[in-house]
């Protein structure tokens, strides 16, 4: 019984769609690709109608004729009759798009307008419409006698949003900056652009780099920064290792509650970090020992004073600061003696440390050497060494 049932409606359904209207629930409805858009984005809609679909062997178009017209609107601005065509000879569903041109307005604050406000077009693609930054687009089609369909979509200004791609670089990384804002995309059809400024702890001023759009209606802007060591210029950032980076962009295109001649900084920061890791930044050699008159010791008796001596060198073309300990154990595992070094080595430079010690009894010790950042830190910038001395 089911069964048949199912059937004689799958058999009556399109013959009924195609001669009456369903009033309850319209069988054309109105699509757009997003349900939001900004100020100057591209709508394109598209009506199910395929009662409209009059000759399944021609592309059939809806929505151009006073008596059945398509009207797109948003406030008092509109485009009345606004004709969509057939997607395919028989396809039963009709497209078309228009242009959001948006209002008079600076959107860098360089006291120039920005936007080219206009309201024209028939369709099927030529059609172009002023709107607000907070405002509706209807659509509507009449699609049988005194039948009107109406599809609404809200257009909206968006807080933008900046970002590094990532939140650490190394000095000799190409920086990726990303800003979205989809009140940018000024032109649906072309890739726009923004200015952003670039800074760091380094050069305060910084430089303005220009993101691209990734696509023509995204909304969403790529720039590609690199860092130097020694000066700004064109895009690339002076910053070294250490630095914090940032990223401003000024939004003049903000949502509510923000009025229209609001805008806003936006920023963001990334830091930059060395490209050798921290435990490689110092090499260290093995230790030797000599007497109070710098000659090489082979053995080692008690109450006489020997020079533990290792030598650093830095691997890094920056200034590093450093710590050097020297932690001595007895055979008990006991520390006896823990001293350290402070200091700062120039770019690759090779230095000499050394200690005093005067070991009061014979035995077994081991020496621990370990070379830190600093006592604050404590990063560890190169493997500790341990060593054994024998003491007769
Ligand atoms: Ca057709
Ligand atoms: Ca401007
Ligand atoms: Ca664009
Ligand atoms: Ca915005």
């Amino acid at each position: 019984m089911y069964e048949f049932v199912l059937g004689f409606f799958l058999i009556l359904a399109p013959v009924y769609a195609e001669s009456v209207p369903d009033y309850e629930k319209p069988f054309a409805p109105i699509f757009t690709d997003k349900p939001v858009y900004s100020w100057t984005d591209k709508i394109i809609i598209s009506v199910n109608a395929p009662s409209w679909n009059s000759n399944s062997n021609q592309v059939n178009s809806i929505g151009e004729s006073n008596s059945h017209p398509i009207k797109i609107s948003s406030g008092e601005n509109f485009l009345k009759p606004y004709r969509l065509t057939e997607t395919s000879s028989s396809s039963g569903i009709f497209s078309g798009e228009i242009i959001l041109t948006g209002f008079l307005h600076d959107v860098d604050g360089d006291g120039n307008f920005d936007t080219n406000p206009k309201t024209s077009g028939d369709g099927p693609t030529n059609g172009f419409l002023e709107v607000e930054n907070n405002d509706s687009i209807s659509i509507s089609f009449e699609f049988a006698d005194g039948v009107v369909l109406t599809e609404s979509v809200p257009i909206t200004w968006n807080m933008g949003v900046v970002q590094f791609t990532q939140d650490i670089f190394l000095i000799n990384d190409s920086v990726e900056l990303r800003v979205i804002d989809h009140d940018m995309n000024l032109n649906p059809e072309t890739l726009d652009t923004i200015a952003v400024d670039v800074f760091s702890d380094s050069d305060s001023g910084g430089i303005q780099v220009i993101a691209t759009e990734t696509s023509e209606r995204s909304g969403d802007f790529i720039a590609s920064i690199a860092l130097s060591t020694s000066t700004s210029s064109g895009n690339r950032l002076y910053a070294i290792p250490g630095d914090s980076i940032f990223a401003k962009y000024d939004d003049h295109t903000l949502p509510k509650p923000y009025s229209k001649s609001d805008e806003k900084s936006i920023q963001t920061s990334a830091i930059i970090d060395h490209s050798i890791p921290a435990i490689n930044r110092i090499q260290t050699t093995p230790i030797s020992f000599s007497d109070s008159f710098g000659n090489p010791l082979t053995s080692y008796i008690s109450e006489s004073q020997m020079q533990i001596v290792g030598t650093i060198e830095n691997q890094i073309i920056f200034d590093q600061e450093f710590i050097y300990f020297f932690q001595i154990k007895n055979s008990a595992n006991s520390v006896i003696s823990l001293s350290w070094i402070q200091g700062k080595l120039s770019p690759n430079q090779i230095l000499d440390i050394s200690q005093s010690w005067i070991p009061t009894k014979s035995g077994n010790y081991i020496l621990e050497t370990y070379v830190w950042n600093s006592l604050n830190d404590l990063i560890p910038l190169s493997p500790p060494i341990s060593t054994l001395i024998i003491v007769d």
